[in-house]
């Protein structure tokens, strides 16, 4: 999973990443410099795979791993006819869903939060992106249409359904299901991405959110005191769980960012065991067992004979797979098997 942390200029966005990465990357002082992107891979906390790797003993544990990208770039400033910076697109199209950094706190150079209009602001920036390029597409395939060239009738419709999105001021995001055809993939609209709103409150005293964000109007959210955060996520992690319980903070902000992030993409975890690896995987909700197979190794998915799944709670609760399999709890399924958060799955497949 690859998430991209945007927001407006002293947002808190590089304080953010530093906390959810454990990172010390540079944050700005109080003059808009342009610096990153910040990247950086993080472990998926996995409370299942230290019993998976008693059971196996493997050589190698593997949690799955998000991707932070922290880049600045937005201005909150845009108009139309207004590019944003090559750097900036490249970096944040691939990306599967945004971490969108809100600033609650006072500001020596912006001033006083407004956490509405900045998410407005931010929204705008990503619409007149998104503008751009169906605008660019349209008039190249009126061009190529005038040389003779057909193109395809589909890809004109669907584009000018996202252009009348754009021209009102929406964002893609609803429209998820015309940007899943295939022709329309390979634009990764920035608008469509499923987005995260992180409230970035100051250490002081929390301040009260307007309405629109706490009954979730504008989309999922979560607080966050940035800078603590950051403070944190530089101590062991036992003297940080001993903070967090003076503080009375029950988790972690960059666990609960990940479980959001999970949750706002539909994913779930399924886990591989043997004496080579003990390994978590990640796959969206409603995938297929042979879909699974495929993120483990292209082999699995085109020599796939068949899964042997059993759930991991019923495995612990067995205490080892051979007990699992006498209580009749191991499951021989086929490749349009439905996996499911949790699943211990191993593949039959021969090439
Ligand atoms: N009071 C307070 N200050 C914060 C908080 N988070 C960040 N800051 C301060 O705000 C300033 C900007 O923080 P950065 O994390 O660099 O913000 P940024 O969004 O990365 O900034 P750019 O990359 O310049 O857009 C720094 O001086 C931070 O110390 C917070 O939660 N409370
Ligand atoms: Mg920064």
């Amino acid at each position: 999973m690859r998430l991209g942390i945007i927001g407006l200029p002293g947002c808190g966005k590089t304080t953010v990443f530093n906390a959810l990465t454990s990172s010390s990357a540079q944050v700005s002082d109080f003059s808009a410099v342009e610096r990153g992107p910040n990247l950086a891979v993080v472990k998926v906390p996995e409370p299942r795979l230290p019993f998976l790797a008693k059971l196996y003993n493997p050589k190698k544990v593997t949690e799955a791993t998000v991707d932070y990208v922290d880049v600045g770039g937005l201005t909150g400033t845009a108009q139309k006819g207004e590019e944003l910076g090559e750097a900036f697109l490249n970096h944040i199209r691939p990306v599967d869903a945004l971490v969108h950094v809100v600033r609650n706190f006072q500001h020596p150079l912006h001033g006083t939060p407004d956490p509405l209009g900045d998410i407005s602001r931010v929204e705008t920036e990503l619409i007149l992106a998104d503008l751009l390029v169906v605008e660019k597409r349209l008039e190249r395939i009126a061009t190529e249409r005038k040389k003779g060239k057909k193109g395809s009738p589909e890809e004109v419709r669907l584009l000018e359904q996202c252009l009348e999105s754009l021209e009102a001021s929406n964002p893609l995001r609803p429209l998820a299901e015309i940007l899943d055809v295939p022709i329309m993939r390979g634009f990764s609209f920035l608008s469509a991405k499923p987005m995260l709103i992180l409230v970035n409150q100051p250490e002081e005293d929390l301040q009260p959110l307007p309405k629109e964000i706490t009954d979730s109007t504008m989309g999922p959210y979560l607080e966050i005191v940035g800078k603590l955060e950051m403070e944190l996520a530089q101590l062991p992690l036992e003297e940080a769980v001993e903070f967090m319980e003076e503080l009375g903070l029950e988790a972690l902000a960059r666990e609960q960012v990940i479980q959001a992030s999970f949750r706002l993409l539909g994913l779930i975890s399924f886990f591989t065991a043997n004496e080579q690896e003990a390994r978590a995987w990640t796959i969206k909700e409603g995938s297929t067992a042979l879909r699974a197979a495929g993120v483990v190794h292209t082999d699995m998915e085109r020599g796939f004979i068949r899964a042997e799944v059993v759930a991991y709670d019923d495995l612990e609760k067995a205490g080892n797979y051979a007990g699992a399999q006498k209580q009749g709890l191991v499951r021989l399924e086929g490749k349009d098997y439905i996996v499911q958060d949790g699943d211990v799955i191993f593949f039959r497949f021969k090439v």
